[in-house]
């Protein structure tokens, strides 16, 4: 085959290669307190003597439980994957709920009360706005976090802002009965103030809580982590985790590999709920990207270069550099 019938067959046919590799994986990941309505202890003093070169975990924990959840509508034409809160796990003490949110306007939240707990909003996508009867209105934006304790009472909306769609994670987490009828407070945490630590392809964005050292500034009543990890490919990292506390792994994007080395993969929208243990392993085993790599192609000769390219159609034609047997080679009729 020469190179004008190689053009003539494999051009018209050939487009561009695009990758189309997913190379990051997010995951949530929470911890409590077990019976978190016993002990008050101090997150920060609690959790310093732990924290987490990818440190040496005696009793690693594995995963009990993976929850997927299904879509639901819920609000006003809101669709909710409800993890937590849903029949498949009710409960997870202290949390209440989990909800993973895709809300394009006139859908929302419209008003409606809430008194008793706390509600925690991640935003990923578009904006929320949020507005209150005691006057407090504000939106968040992606990489924004709404920490509300709702205590005595609250009454709000939460509405999408823009036209778009608007994505995002709402955790509920319960107050103990001496906390169900404080003041309301929010704390908001814009995306350029949540502290990031990173090492070794590991990046964690510290919501709550500790990790790598680096601590949250957020107080949570009920003590709690909340982290927000990305693992680049072929990355690992093992997070402390008190051993007395509940913790579960909530999946953004991409696939991760948790408790076990040979665990088959969570992917996004998976819950995993952990059993007791230190800490937990996580591994991420992609492999490498492409994307950043050029490419030159023509027909069925892809490189980096047009120079390798130009040196391809000389090995080909003069039957070098492992095109050796193209001289001698021709395939078999194939019968029919
Ligand atoms: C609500 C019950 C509710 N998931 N995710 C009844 F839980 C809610 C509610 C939400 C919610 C809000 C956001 Cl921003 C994200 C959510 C449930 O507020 F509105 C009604 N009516
Ligand atoms: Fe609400």
């Amino acid at each position: 085959m020469n190179l004008k019938s190689i053009k003539d067959r494999y051009l018209p046919r050939l487009s561009p290669i695009k990758f189309n590799l997913l190379v990051l994986f997010g995951f949530v990941c929470w911890a409590i307190i077990f019976h978190s309505f016993l002990p008050k202890i101090n997150i920060n003093r609690n959790m310093s003597s732990s924290s987490d070169q990818s440190s040496v975990l005696s009793k690693p924990r594995s995963v009990v439980k993976r929850v997927i959840p299904n879509a639901q509508n819920e609000g006003d034409g809101a669709i909710v994957r409800r993890s937590i809160g849903s029949m498949q796990l009710n409960r997870l003490d202290p949390f209440l709920l989990l909800d993973e949110f895709a809300v394009s306007p006139p859908a929302g939240f419209p008003d409606h009360p809430h008194r008793g707990f706390e509600t925690v909003t991640y935003m990923f996508e578009g904006a929320f706005t949020h507005q209150d009867f005691a006057g407090n209105k504000g939106t968040i934006r992606p990489g924004d976090v709404q920490w509300m304790t709702a205590g005595r009472g609250i009454v709000h909306s939460e509405m999408p802002a823009g036209d778009g769609v608007s994505k995002g994670l709402q955790l509920w987490i319960n107050l103990s009965s001496e906390d169900k009828m404080i003041e309301p407070r929010y704390q908001d945490l814009l995306k350029e103030d949540i502290k990031r630590a990173e090492t070794d392809g590991v990046e964690v964005r510290i919501i709550a809580g500790e990790s790598m050292g680096v601590k949250s500034p957020v107080f949570t009543r009920t003590p709690a982590m909340y982290l927000d990890f990305t693992l680049k490919p072929g990355s690992e990292w093992h997070q402390s985790i008190p051993e007395s506390w509940n913790a579960f792994v909530y999946m953004i994007e991409g696939e991760g590999v948790f408790g076990s080395s040979d665990a088959s993969p969570a992917e996004a929208h998976n819950l995993l709920v952990l059993g007791s243990g230190d800490g937990l392993k996580v591994w991420n085993k992609s492999s490498q990207p492409l994307r950043n790599e050029p490419i030159a192609q023509y027909g069925p000769f892809v490189m980096n270069t047009k120079a390798e390219i130009q040196k391809t159609f000389e090995d080909y034609h003069y039957h070098k550099n492992g095109f050796e047997k193209a001289s001698q080679w021709r395939s078999e009729p194939v019968s029919r």
